[in-house]
Formats: structure tokens, C-alpha cells, sequence
């Protein structure tokens, strides 16, 4: 029975911490004012206008660069503990570099964080969601290891600005949607198709400058600031379509080459990427005639410098698919589809958001978490996002079960399989611009009108549930709003 989850009696302990998530680009607009520099996303949805479904950009999006306050009070009527945001990198350095830092920038994040304080609420910040500034991209973007660096000075400079004040920090949103969608598949900025290299030498780097900034922290910070680092990792449950060695080992592959390629070498007591995400590639990069594996090797040093540089990790999970098959694709071109065994998708039948890739599977919410713990010794896991998408309908009741039923299977996940999860984000506080997807999926606690030039916000039936459960720390299914409906 699906709803089984729902009528959970435990409840989330009295230190766990709920919250809600945004990012820059999705939500702040003045992408061009008082100094704030080009990232890949002005670029790619200036120039490239026919990539994005409804043509659309984040100039303006929400507009909560004019809107502190106004955002703020949001939080604050939800009853959250803590917010998620990310800072636009190029809002801070307009050209990437720390030669330059942006009295402006410095001034939004500034007013943001001490407004989010004085009501209560944590700042939780993100340094990078997808955001790169455009100057660095023109000098190759993730794939040249020289960004490495340059980012650990943007940090540095995140660090000593507003780590006064800000205790929880996340180096990079989603490593594997930044390299394999941004520089493989091109479904994200800045949208290359180098299936089978760009995306793992992206990685490459990504790793190492998470690496270098969570031990710039420990030296330069900690002993004054005394917060944490971590990163948050995006992971899709993969659950094998039979009992089958066959099957099971493409899941399993699956999971391991996704979730573990950025989870492995931080997380692991052996470092380094996964076994079978090392073989798999360099066995295929030999049919494939490479003189030498595509995937990137990194030295000793490197491998020990990368391990156990996560103060916690956050987890993004919004879905499951199912993987069968075996690995018959020997004449195949180099991707990192291809790098995997079998292949993996989504039952039709599966009830789904308005975004394709979205499904709703709250079981396998139980299973990445219950993987992860088994894998990497219970490591610290907050979850950084979570939600479901639909239209923008005010009584959404679809998001509400959704809701319900992956809180429920985290409390499961909690009480009954000892992981150790401290905290809930949902994905988002408000509609946003959905990158490639522009408008027209919404995943937002309140609604936002984008043909209004104010972007006035409204509140979801959603919003009253979910401030229902923080302030119970409880799952009501019957829990009803006033003015509206019953779903
Ligand atoms: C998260 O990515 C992001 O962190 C967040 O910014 C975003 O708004 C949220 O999810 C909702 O999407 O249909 O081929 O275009 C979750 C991972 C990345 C999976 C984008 C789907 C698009 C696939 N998602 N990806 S496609």
C-alpha cells in the first residue's frame, strides 16, 4: 500500500532541522546590475535562446534581489529553522577572478544573511549552483583543472565575508548534473556534447577544488568560525527490474557510478573513484581505441588529500528509475551512459510530476539513504533537496502527498533503519526558473505570477502542511487549510 508511509506515528526528533531550498540563478534576477558579472546562464539563455522550453531566462525570475524582506517574511511565516541559498559567484567576482569583488554583492548577501538572523533562521549557504562566471568558461569551464584554484580564492573570500555569521556550508550543488548534463548530454549551461570526456575531466577538477576549499577551511576558519562543510551529491535510487545477477549488478553500477563517482572519494575509507567506475571505463576507452582511460586518474596524494573532507553530506533526491541488462554495448560510443552496465528508466505506470525525469517512489527515498549508510559507515546526512513539480495550482494536493509519503519514508529511514539523516530541505520556497525547463514546471511552497512585473507570491496549500509538520514534527495526512479544498 503506498500510503503505509503516511501514517507514521514517529516523529522527526527536536533538533532536527527542516528548511527550504532556492539558488541564485533561479530566483534573484538583476542579472546585469550594479556590477554583477555574466555567468553561463545569461549566456546560455541569451544566446541559445531555443534550448529553453519557453524561450524564457532568469533576468528577472523571482526578483528576490529586490526582495529581502519580502522572501524573508516567507521563511519566516513557514516556521523554517533554516535557509538554503547559493551565492552568484559572479554577483561577488564579476570576472570570476578575487582580483575584484563587488561592493554590491557583498552589500545583497550581507543584508540577506543578517535579515534571515534576526528572525531565527540559519543561513545555509551553497558556493556554487551552476552559476560559473561566463570569462571563466571561456577559458574551458570546469574541464581546466586551473579553475581549481581560482574557485578556492572565491571561497576564501565567501568565508572571510559572511562566515561570521554562516555555519553551514556546501561547495558544490549536484557535481554529477554541473559535468555530465552541463558538458555530456548538454541538458544544463553550459550545454556541451563531449560524451565520455568533458564530464569526467569537469569532475575531475570539481573534485579537487571541493577538496582544497574544505581544507582551506579547516586551517584558515574553524578555529574561529566553527562551522561545517560538506557538499551536496544528487542521488536517484536505482532499483534492479529483476532478482538477476544481471540486474542487480546494473543497479548497482547505476548507483555506484552517479551517486558514488563525487561520493567514493570523499566518503569512502579507500578514496578515490569507485572500482567498478574505474574498470568499466578504462576497459571500454581500450575497445573504444583510447590510448589511455578517459577517465582522469588522480596521484596518491591527490586521493588522500580528497578523503574524508565532508563534514556532512547533503543528499538531493527527488526520484528512482529501474535498471536491467547486461553490458552489450562493446561497439558503443564513448558516454557515460555507455560507461554503465545495462540500462535503467522509469516505469510508465509510475505516477509522475510535470518535470519527465520526476516519478514518485518514496520507497526508494528509504533505499539510496539506507544504501548510503551501508556504504560509507552512517555519515552525517542532510537533505538538501526534495519536492515535486506540477503546474502552479494553489490546492497541490499532488505535492502534498508527495510530501507526506517521502517524509514518511524518511522517518523510516530514521527510526527503524538508524540513519543518520539531521535535516530536511524542500526544493523550493517559491516557483522559480526551472533552467532548461524556463516556467513551466513549478516546484515551489508558494506560487510566484512571472506575468506580473511585482512577481507577487501567494501561498500554496503546500506551504500550510509543511509548516504543519515543523511545527509537530509530525505527518497528518488528514491535516486540512482553511480556505481551501480537501485534497
Ligand atoms: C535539482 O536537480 C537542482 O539542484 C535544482 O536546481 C532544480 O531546480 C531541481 O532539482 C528540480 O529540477 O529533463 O533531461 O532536462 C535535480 C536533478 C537536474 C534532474 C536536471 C533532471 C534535467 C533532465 N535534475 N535534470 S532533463
Amino acid at each position: 500500500d503506498r500510503f503505509e508511509a503516511c501514517e507514521s506515528e514517529y516523529t522527526f526528533p527536536s533538533n532536527f532541522e527542516f528548511g527550504v531550498a532556492t539558488a541564485a540563478y533561479q530566483i534573484e534576477g538583476a542579472w546585469d546590475v550594479a556590477g554583477k558579472g555574466e555567468n553561463i546562464w545569461d549566456f546560455l539563455t541569451h544566446n541559445r535562446r531555443e534550448l529553453i522550453v519557453d524561450g524564457s531566462n532568469g533576468d528577472i525570475a523571482c526578483d528576490s534581489y529586490h526582495k529581502t524582506e519580502e522572501d524573508v517574511q516567507l521563511l519566516s511565516d513557514l516556521h523554517v529553522d533554516v535557509y538554503r541559498f547559493s551565492l552568484s559567484w559572479s554577483r561577488l567576482l564579476p570576472g570570476g577572478h578575487a582580483n575584484f569583488t563587488n561592493p554590491d554583492g557583498i552589500r545583497y548577501y550581507n543584508e540577506l544573511i543578517n535579515a534571515l538572523i534576526l528572525k531565527g533562521i540559519k543561513p545555509m549557504i551553497t558556493l556554487f549552483h551552476w552559476d560559473l562566471p561566463q570569462p571563466l568558461q571561456e577559458i574551458g569551464g570546469w574541464p581546466n583543472p586551473y579553475i581549481a584554484d581560482i574557485f578556492v580564492d572565491y571561497a576564501d573570500i565567501a568565508f572571510n565575508l559572511f562566515g561570521d555569521r554562516v555555519k553551514d556550508w556546501i561547495t558544490f550543488n549536484e557535481p554529477y548534473q554541473i559535468c555530465a548534463e552541463g558538458y555530456s548530454t548538454g541538458r544544463l549551461a553550459p550545454a556541451y556534447t563531449q560524451e565520455g570526456i568533458g564530464g569526467y575531466l569537469c569532475g575531475h577538477t570539481l573534485l579537487l577544488a571541493h577538496a582544497k576549499t574544505y581544507h582551506l577551511y579547516q586551517k584558515d576558519y574553524k578555529p574561529t568560525q566553527n562551522g561545517k562543510v560538506g557538499i551536496t551529491i544528487h542521488g536517484a535510487w536505482a532499483e534492479p527490474a529483476t532478482d538477476s545477477a544481471e540486474d542487480r549488478l546494473s543497479a548497482d553500477t547505476y548507483v555506484r557510478m552517479y551517486f558514488g563517482w563525487f561520493a567514493h572519494p570523499i566518503l569512502s575509507q579507500t578514496g578515490d573513484y569507485p572500482q567498478i567506475m574505474k574498470d568499466m571505463i578504462r576497459d571500454k576507452s581500450a575497445t573504444q581505441g583510447f590510448s589511455k582511460t578517459r577517465l582522469p586518474e588522480f596521484t596518491n596524494e591527490e586521493i588522500e588529500m580528497i578523503k574524508g573532507t565532508a563534514d556532512f553530506v547533503g543528499l538531493n533526491h527527488y526520484t528512482s528509475t529501474v535498471c536491467s541488462g547486461s553490458d552489450d554495448l562493446i561497439d558503443a560510443k564513448p558516454s557515460h551512459q555507455n560507461d554503465r552496465i545495462g540500462t535503467c528508466s522509469q516505469p510508465p505506470e509510475w505516477e509522475g510530476g510535470a518535470s519527465s525525469w520526476l516519478k514518485v517512489a518514496p520507497w526508494g527515498f528509504r533505499k539510496i539513504l539506507n544504501w548510503i549508510k551501508d556504504e560509507y559507515d552512517n555519515p552525517e546526512v542532510i537533505i538538501t533537496e526534495n519536492g515535486y513539480s506540477d503546474t502552479g495550482d494553489l490546492e497541490d494536493c499532488a505535492r502534498i502527498r508527495y510530501f507526506n509519503e517521502y517524509l514518511g519514508a524518511l522517518l523510516e529511514a530514521i527510526h527503524e533503519d538508524n540513519c543518520n539523516v539531521v535535516g530536511y530541505m524542500a526544493w523550493s520556497l517559491m516557483d522559480n526558473f526551472e533552467w532548461i525547463h524556463g516556467y513551466t514546471e513549478r516546484f515551489g511552497l508558494y506560487h510566484v505570477d512571472f506575468s506580473n512585473p511585482d512577481r507577487p507570491r501567494t501561498a500554496k496549500m503546500s506551504s500550510y502542511v509543511y509548516r504543519n509538520i515543523i511545527d509537530t514534527r509530525k505527518i497528518d495526512t488528514s491535516f486540512t487549510v482553511g480556505d481551501f479544498g480537501t485534497c
